[in-house]
């Protein structure tokens, strides 16, 4: 008993020892780092700046306008986190890391699908580890194009040159192009529709574009609008057992309560309504809107259709 009571209590003493001289160790490098005061601070994070993110598109791509509002920041082996933008990020300081920041958006313009966004390329950066001096990334890019993966738009209508929505037999308001500077979202022309107790039934499809979409990968129809009324965008589907008329997504006013209604823009999602009709032939874009015939008036403006893929 006394012996192993004395070598416990050695053991202690040891022990005891070590810690302290890693204590006076871990001292002496304080005490030296605290003299020179261009040593890293090891316990200050480093800081990434990360600006609003430009989107820049060629002619066949449509408009560069964009509602990116997230920056996904991942590390090689982790995701770090999720930031709007513009953004200042601490980051562990150390050793040289390198990030990528992806682009973020709201599919459907839901907050509970917040995702990155695959077609936009991505920016990387490359932290040197010292603390004392920032990382500032101009955050851009364009449509993902490389050898492996190409983004394919499909132009559906900006309004610039045609009018491609008509109206179907149900219909009693028909989609106009309009070329008024100060209700132009872009270039040229936009599309309006104007309701009213006289015209409270808008149904109207784009006219014989039979667009060719896939059903085994992302596929998004972006587009511009402005609205004091309620209105649905969804797809005509011809042939397959689900032809006919697909209403996706219910898109609401983008008005304050003056009544200045701004321009929006959605990432709406189509896989999966296109993944569920892998039979369907071809597709249009269809608009849908009701109002009662007792007074009630509506507006909706839009612009900057396209199909957004990834090319076989
Ligand atoms: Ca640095
Ligand atoms: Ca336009």
């Amino acid at each position: 008993m006394k012996v192993s009571e004395r070598l416990s209590l050695s053991q202690v003493l040891n022990s005891m020892r070590k810690i302290l001289t890693r204590l006076a160790a871990a001292m002496l490098v304080v005490g030296a780092a605290g003299c020179q005061t261009d040593r890293w601070d090891l316990g200050a994070p480093e800081v990434l700046r990360v600006s609003d993110y430009e989107l820049a598109t060629t002619p066949s791509q449509g408009t560069a306008a964009h509602r990116v509002e997230e920056v996904w920041i991942y590390s090689t082996t982790d995701v770090v986190g999720v930031y709007p933008l513009p953004a200042t990020v601490a980051l562990p300081a150390g050793e040289e890391a390198t990030y990528t920041l992806v682009p973020g958006i709201r599919a459907n313009g839901v907050s509970a699908t917040r995702r990155t966004y695959p077609f936009y390329e991505v920016s990387t950066v490359t932290m040197d580890g010292d603390p004392t001096t920032e990382e500032v990334v101009d955050f851009a890019g364009g449509y993902v194009d490389t050898e492996a993966l190409t983004t394919k738009v499909i132009l559906a209508e900006d309004f610039e040159s045609a009018n491609r929505f008509l109206e179907s037999a149900n219909s009693n308001v028909e989609v106009i192009r309009i070329t008024e500077p100060s209700e132009v979202f872009e270039g040229e022309a936009c599309g309006y529709i104007r309701m009213d107790s006289a015209h409270t039934q808008l149904n109207a499809v784009t006219h014989e574009q039979f667009f060719d979409l896939p059903d085994d990968r992302p596929v998004y129809l972006e587009f511009h609008y402005k609205c004091d009324i309620s209105f649905m965008v969804g797809l005509q589907v011809f042939g397959g057992s689900q032809a006919g008329s697909l209403p996706i997504l219910v898109l609401n006013p983008t008005c304050d309560s003056e009544g200045t209604c701004v321009w929006n823009k959605m990432y709406l999602d189509l896989y999966p309504a296109l993944s569920s009709m892998p039979d369907a032939g071809s597709f249009e874009i269809s608009l849908i809107a009701n109002i009662q015939a007792d007074g009630t008036e509506g507006n909706i403006w839009l612009d900057n259709f396209k199909f957004v893929h990834f090319d076989d």
